[in-house]
């Protein structure tokens, strides 16, 4: 199957994206003897890591843990300085890969590719990139991250304003200085909540307009120690393995009680103790607090409390303190400061659910009532995830099917991997798989694995297609849809449900039935031949095969 040249205008594997996805991805089909191009959008790989450069962005899993797993040399060679580490570390860990597995060469960056046309006679796609480049390939590998494409909303006036603006997701390679300015910050998601604390520190003034109030828990970050790396490196194999067997993909104790089953003073004393670990473990202080909205709410008075406590003001730390959905149905954020930083002088919350932004001005924002002046806007309005990048590529299939034309009532897909029509068409973590709901190391690794087992399949069996059937993908779709309503998650306008994206359909788009459980169907899927997919043979080979 072999189109053996690389840079060729034929090769096996189309790879969109040279974030984590994407890197490990060549590495593995290139080592398979596939020939490969990734095509990067940005002057460097990283991915998430390359464009989230705002101040103050960090990982929300531990770096131990969100590494990859694929080469023992590498997780034994390289050392994190932080539990929870910094974007600058996680690019440069990113870069390190890149170099150490020679990575670079089959990357074409600064270039997107901007249209993917399915070849019925040629069994190929023919993709296109905004360099005028055309090439055929056998696989079409979508690797584009599920929170890539920043959103800005529409407000009125916005092209009014003459001072900077920025968005977190886009944020200037060489840094911004806002000394002495007034700035402010659009959006209280896991972005803002990181990057306010850092601003705040440096600007004259930040005002903060808040639609939502989130739940957010401390990281209660610091440096890595030498014990602690060590207790992960001496261990990995067996840690690695454990990882890809949870939940989250992350190693947290769940301790197996109802919050409802235990005194208040048990209840009390888990919740601290989680709080003061720090990181998302205090989600797993009891096992019914995502499915049972009553063990929920202890859980969320808790951390409404800890608000209540911080912030001096009572009116803002009321306002701060999230009431109308459960904690842990909006993604969790966890911060380094964030409630804190309402107690500084300058900074301000504005209530945009009381008072909304009517329109930008030229010189800042007008809400229902009050004027206001800045010299720069952040906005950390967050993304059109999931769905957002795959439909940026003209992405055309089978007798000219189109993702948003399939997907209108929401995305279809079966193991969140493939969607019927698009043969040969694979999507590292896509929606309908555990992605955005897990430590994307660990369901990175394994969807890429799995899309190379698919691959070799089909080169061993002299196979030229693979797609889903209607029955499997009809199936999985249903599942994913079935088993988010066991839990309270569709309770919460999140951008899980696509409720952030005027317009998007409302449906829970990532599978939440777990990592492992996810695995093993996967795996299981595999093991009986493939089921669910369907396959056409290579009447090319076939035929060489027979002279
Ligand atoms: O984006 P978000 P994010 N008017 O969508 C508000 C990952 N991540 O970039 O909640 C006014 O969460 C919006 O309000 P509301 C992580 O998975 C990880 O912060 O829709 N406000 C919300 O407050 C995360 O979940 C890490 O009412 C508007 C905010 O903008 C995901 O990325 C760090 C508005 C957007 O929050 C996205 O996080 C950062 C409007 N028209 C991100 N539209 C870590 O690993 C939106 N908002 C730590």
């Amino acid at each position: 199957m072999s189109d053996q040249h690389s840079q060729s205008s034929a090769v096996d594997a189309v790879i969109v994206g040279a974030g984590f996805s994407g890197l490990y991805l060549m590495h593995r089909l290139r080592g398979l003897g596939f020939s490969t191009r990734v095509f990067e959008a940005g002057t460097d790989v990283g991915g998430t890591w390359y464009w989230n450069r705002y101040p103050g962005a960090r990982c929300d899993v531990e770096s131990m843990q969100y590494s990859y797993s694929f080469s023992e040399e590498l997780q034994q060679e390289w050392d994190w300085s932080e539990r929870f580490s910094a974007q600058p570390e996680i690019l440069e860990y990113a870069q390190h890969v890149a170099d150490r597995f020679d990575l670079r060469r089959d990357i074409d960056f600064e270039t997107t590719v901007t249209g993917a046309q399915f070849d019925e006679a040629q069994r190929r796609w023919n993709v296109e990139t905004d360099k005028g480049e055309r090439l055929s390939a056998r696989f079409f590998i979508m690797a584009t991250g599920c929170i890539s494409t920043a959103q800005i909303p529409d407000f009125e006036g916005l092209s009014d304003y003459r001072g900077a603006t920025y968005h977190t997701g886009h944020w200037p390679h060489e840094g911004v200085d806002f000394t002495g300015q007034r700035i402010a910050v659009i959006g209280t998601g896991s972005s803002g909540i990181q990057a306010i604390p850092v601003v705040a520190e440096q600007a004259a003034h930040v005002t903060v307009f808040q639609r939502t109030p989130n739940y957010s828990l401390p990281s209660q970050n610091g440096p890595m120690t030498e014990d602690y790396a060590r207790s992960w490196k001496d261990n990995y194999t067996a840690l690695r393995e454990e990882q890809r067997h949870t939940a989250k993909g992350n190693i947290r104790e769940l301790n197996n009680e109802s919050a409802l089953k235990v005194t208040e003073e048990r209840r009390a004393e888990m919740y601290q103790k989680r709080w003061d670990i720090g990181g998302a473990a205090f989600l797993s202080s009891f096992n019914d607090l995502l499915v049972d909205r009553d063990a929920n709410e202890t859980a969320a008075e808790f951390v409404r409390d800890q608000i209540r406590s911080i912030v001096k003001n009572p009116a803002m730390a009321e306002l701060l303190a999230a009431k109308d959905y459960p904690i842990g149905t909006k993604r969790i954020c966890i911060d380094s400061g964030y409630f804190e930083t309402y107690n500084r002088d300058n900074v301000e919350l504005v209530d945009i659910n009381d008072t909304p932004i009517e329109r930008m001005t030229p010189d800042g924002l007008n809400t229902s009532g009050r004027s206001f002046e800045f010299d720069s806007i952040v906005f950390a309005t967050g993304f059109d995830a999931m769905t957002g990048t795959l439909y940026k590529v003209d992405i055309q299939g089978r007798d000219g099917a189109t993702l948003p034309r399939k997907w209108a009532a929401g995305p279809r897909t079966y193991l969140g991997l493939m969607t019927k029509d698009f043969p040969n068409l694979f999507m590292i973590t896509g929606p309908g798989s555990p992605s955005v709901l897990s430590n994307m190391m660990v369901s990175i690794e394994q969807h890429v694995d799995l899309v190379t087992d698919c691959i070799v399949h089909m080169r061993d069996k002299d196979l030229a297609l693979m797609e889903p059937t209607l029955e499997a993908e009809d199936y999985w779709v249903d599942h994913v849809n079935e088993v988010a309503h066991t839990t309270l998650f569709p309770l919460a306008a999140s951008w899980y449900m696509g409720a952030n994206i005027p317009g998007k359909p409302r449906i829970f788009m990532p599978y939440i039935g777990g990592v492992g459980r996810y695995r093993k169907i996967c795996n299981d899927v595999v093991a009986d031949d493939y089921r669910g997919f369907r396959f056409e043979a290579d009447t090319a080979q076939a035929a060489a095969a027979a002279e």
